[in-house]
């Protein structure tokens, strides 16, 4: 009932795009930018896509669909921190859990390697075109929330990188199965030019979402407090904060 109402009300209304956001905010699925010139395109992208698909599954590939050949966008941070992470083998990397949760934890690397592992075989799609399929192993995010105690009032997961990135999906998207803490790629540790030595793995969006080098994670109830209350830096670049696929 309720998506039909929300697609009946959509298609009824004159310019579909202004009354997006009016029934988007009805919904509860407002999305953070959905302010502004692209705003509304933003706010009906994405309530259609958590009315329609909640639960869908990204495509899952078979072995033999792996790429050969992964690319990968950029060489790793030539930051000092990260260089001297990297000389030793990343060591003392850690991930860190904050905000809206009973048991704040710092995970170490090997902490995180050493929890049950989940495994897909999914496609990264950039933005700008390309893509390719790896199998990526690492702990659900859900499982991380469960550990911490994530408070029932959670919205969002915010995730922060090595090289300044930041970026953060809401709460089914950090609930869903495939929603992963990677730390191996192909069976390997994850190598430094894909993220190593851990990334977040988000497969239903696109590409720019599966934040690399991740070093913290903060739940939260309200994205305004973060940034300029767009919910990422690449939405403050100006790409969607939301990009499903
Ligand atoms: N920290 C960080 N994460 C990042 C990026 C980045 O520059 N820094 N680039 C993003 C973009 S635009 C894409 S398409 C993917 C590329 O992943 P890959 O390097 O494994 O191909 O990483 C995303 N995560
Ligand atoms: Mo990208």
């Amino acid at each position: 009932m309720k998506r039909r109402h929300f697609l009946g009300t959509v298609a009824a209304t004159a310019g579909g795009l202004a009354g997006a956001r009016v029934m988007a905010e009805r919904f509860d699925l407002l999305p953070p930018d959905a302010a502004g010139v692209w705003g509304p395109g933003h706010a009906l992208n994405y309530a259609a896509h958590r009315l329609l698909g909640r639960d869908a599954r990204a495509r899952e590939f078979s072995r033999e669909q792996i790429s050969a050949q992964p690319f990968s966008n950029d060489k790793p941070p030539d930051k000092k921190e990260y260089q001297s992470h990297l000389a030793e083998d990343f060591r003392n990397w850690g991930l860190e859990v904050t905000g809206l949760v009973s048991q704040p934890r710092r995970y170490t690397l090997s902490e995180l390697r050493g929890q049950p592992a989940a495994s897909q075989i999914t496609q990264l799609q950039c933005e700008e075109g390309w893509s390719y399929i790896a199998e990526w192993t690492g702990v659900p995010l859900e499982r991380i929330l469960q550990q911490v105690g994530a408070a029932a009032k959670a919205k969002y997961v915010v995730y922060y990188a090595m090289d300044g990135w930041w970026d953060s999906v809401d709460i089914d998207e950090a609930r869903h199965p495939q929603t992963q803490i990677t730390h191996t790629m192909n069976g390997r540790a994850l190598p430094p030019g894909h993220g190593g030595p851990l990334r977040m793995r988000v497969p239903r969006q696109l590409g720019y979402k599966s934040v690399k080098y991740i070093t913290r994670l903060v739940v939260t109830d309200d994205i305004r407090a973060f940034g300029r209350g767009r919910g990422s830096a690449s939405a403050e670049a100006g790409y969607a904060w939301y990009n499903g696929i």
